[in-house]
């Protein structure tokens, strides 16, 4: 099946569980893994795209990263969602639909939606199938008064809303700055289209990681403990699982720049020596300390973000902040 638009895709909805009113399935995962690594190693700048770190080892050292003394996006956000809850939750207002682009843990929506009894729906966005299933039923289990949905697809392509949402007044939440893993460019199109999706009178809660002390933010993605580190180099090992690999992780090792000219954070996995790597049944060379090019966090200012969520579309409503301006949240409103 041609997988190039998302046109010639239509959506399987299979087995739902009772507590879920929808599941609708756009398949978008398949083969996209292999062929990034063929790609992403052939070309001269070696780089893979972070969404493959989240295997289901990726996911749990990712929840270990969120527990390190360096690591303050998540507990700064969590205090954020918290402490502004019920603020947020009079933003949303009555019975409207939560749609969540990607899904972690669900630890940051149950925040809102136990501060918002009122709430109609909820619909996370998720391409990981298993992950995004056990994680609606039972936070539809938790929530017998929402309408729980789900939606398995790439949350960055324009997808159909299930009627949970169709019939009701829509807001993103899109937490943990993920739109910083996107290129500027990118982030414009994805709030675009979130937009679009999403709906004039509709709204938008996003969180964004902040630029700050180039020290702090090193230290948030070179922790002590070599977190970060086991996270990046499991590229590698899903890598030798998944597509045939031959990747020895201990000849790489893990680095993460702070990039001040381009505002973002890069990580990178470094080549030791001279070698020769197997994976896809293709080879790959790499010279001595030549990098994959694993991933950008971007940090946006306050101001850089409200003039790029209006170029998309949004009318910024507010932000919030935690006192040392190391992270923000927005609402925003779909005009
Ligand atoms: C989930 C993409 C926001 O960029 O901070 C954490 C991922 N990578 N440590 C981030 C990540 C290394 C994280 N995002």
């Amino acid at each position: 099946m041609p997988r190039e638009t998302l046109d010639t895709v239509s959506p399987t909805v299979t087995d739902i569980p009772e507590v879920l009113a929808d599941f609708i399935d756009y398949g978008h995962d398949a083969d996209t893994f292999q062929h990034d690594v063929i790609t992403g190693l052939g070309a001269a700048r070696k780089a893979i795209p972070p969404k493959y770190f989240y295997d289901e080892r990726g996911s749990r050292l990712f929840d270990a990263i969120c527990e390190l003394p360096e690591y303050y996006p998540t507990r700064t956000e969590v205090g954020l969602l918290r402490t502004h809850a019920d603020e947020i939750a009079a933003l949303l207002g009555p019975d409207a639909c939560l749609v969540e682009f990607g899904c972690g843990s669900l630890t940051k929506v149950r925040v809102l939606l136990d501060a918002a009894p009122d709430l109609g729906g909820f619909i996370p966005v998720d391409i990981s199938r298993e992950h995004l299933l056990a994680s609606a039923v039972s936070l539809a289990e938790d929530h017998p008064g929402v309408e729980v949905a789900a939606v398995c697809a790439d949350f960055t392509k324009p997808i159909t809303l299930p009627p949970a949402a169709a019939r009701r007044r829509r807001v993103g939440f899109f937490p943990g700055s993920t739109i910083g893993n996107f290129e500027p460019r990118d982030a414009l199109d994805f709030l675009r289209t979130a937009a679009r999706q999403l709906g004039t009178g509709g709204g938008m809660v996003i969180g964004v990681d902040l630029v700050k002390d180039a020290d702090v933010l090193r230290a948030a993605y070179n922790d002590a403990q070599g977190i970060t580190a086991a996270f990046n180099l499991n590229l590698l090992s899903r890598i030798n699982r998944e597509l045939c690999g031959s990747f020895e992780p201990r000849h790489f090792r893990h680095d993460a720049v702070w990039n001040a000219d381009k505002s973002r954070i890069e990580m990178h996995l470094i080549s030791r020596h001279a070698q020769r790597v197997h994976a896809c049944g293709r080879s790959f060379a790499f010279a001595e300390a030549e990098t994959i090019h694993t991933e950008n966090s971007y940090k946006y200012t306050v101001d850089g973000f409200k003039a790029l969520a209006e170029q998309a579309g949004f009318a910024h409503r507010k932000t919030w902040m935690d006192d040392d301006g190391l992270f923000s949240l927005h609402y925003l409103d779909v005009v």
